[in-house]
């Protein structure tokens, strides 16, 4: 892994929070292990090994029932050990893949019977190279068919920019990560408040209010992420997905503790009703149709 690579934290905390029966981890990865998957050759970082195995006794162990297993950069377009990772864990997990548009329709089937249900879009720049909009449309003619959709993601400064092209999409969009808000500025701050009208405006729109440990100025301390998260939540209840992200690549500051990040599920759903769609039905319906 990289010299400056902070390693998930390998003895979380048990949550005070009970999650709901049949609640899903919707944003989470595989990375390797390296021997066996190897990490793409044109990556930007080098992860430590997180296998499907950890991440299967961290979802047991903070009481979760499902996954949705997200694609990393890190493994570029070889979606492997993703599709090991299903098929490990059956119907107990759902994954978003990364492709290229010429991949073949037998390939595309193999991955739906595998348990694909959608494809990643990512534009933040120190993560890949630029990819041209013409691959993403043509991407997305591809899945169309199969009844995916896509999950996108961005830093906030580039939602002006994308919305064009996310309109030109014409299916249902998962923003990750609640569009990286810079939470320093507030949610009344116009970059947060384009992003409620966007979601407003276009009801194919969802996102995920995940990553309080990216999003934060306040290190291990998430109340400054929570007023985005739980407005969100309360405006779009019907739209949102909540996730761990582990193994949390990328963090400089400080590697979270996962059973943090399950306490403030019930600060930003702040009734069972709230939780329940965070948690259950949404991803469900997203992840688990046919
Ligand atoms: C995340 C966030 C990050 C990494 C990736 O594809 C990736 O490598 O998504 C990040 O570094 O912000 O959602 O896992």
């Amino acid at each position: 892994m990289d010299l400056d690579y902070l390693p998930f934290k390998a003895n979380p905390s048990k949550p005070s929070y009970s999650v709901p029966k049949g609640a899903v981890d919707a944003h989470c990865h595989v990375f390797g292990p390296n021997d066996k998957f190897p990490y793409h050759p044109m990556r930007k970082y080098t992860p430590c090994d997180a296998p499907k195995e950890k991440l299967f006794e961290l979802r047991d162990y903070l009481g979760f029932d499902r996954n949705v297993i997200v694609q990393a950069s890190c493994h570029g377009t070889d979606n492997s050990a993703l599709i090991d990772a299903l098929s490990a864990a059956g119907d107990n997990a759902r994954g978003v893949a990364v492709i290229n548009p010429n991949i073949s329709d037998v390939e595309l089937q193999e991955m739906h019977h595998a348990g694909i249900r959608a494809v990643r879009f990512n534009f933040v720049k120190r993560l890949v190279d630029n990819t041209p909009k013409e691959i993403f449309l043509a991407v997305a003619a591809r899945i169309k068919k199969l009844g995916w959709h896509i999950v996108v993601y961005f830093e906030a400064p580039d939602l002006e920019g994308l919305i064009p092209f996310l309109k030109q999409l014409d299916c249902l969009i998962v923003v990750d990560h609640m569009g990286r808000p810079d939470v320093s500025k507030g949610v009344d701050h116009q970059d947060f408040q384009q992003f409620i009208n966007f979601m407003s405006e276009n009801k194919n729109i969802w996102t995920k209010v995940s990553c309080p440990e990216r999003l934060t100025h306040q290190n291990t301390d998430y109340s400054d992420v929570e007023p985005f998260a739980r407005l969100l939540v309360e405006r779009f209840s019907t739209r949102v997905l909540w996730g761990t992200d582990w193994p949390h690549p990328n963090m400089k500051s400080h590697a979270p503790d996962d059973g943090d990040l399950v306490d403030i599920i019930p600060k930003i759903a702040r009734t069972v009703e709230l939780q329940k769609k965070l948690l259950i039905d949404n991803p469900m319906k997203l992840y688990w149709h046919e």
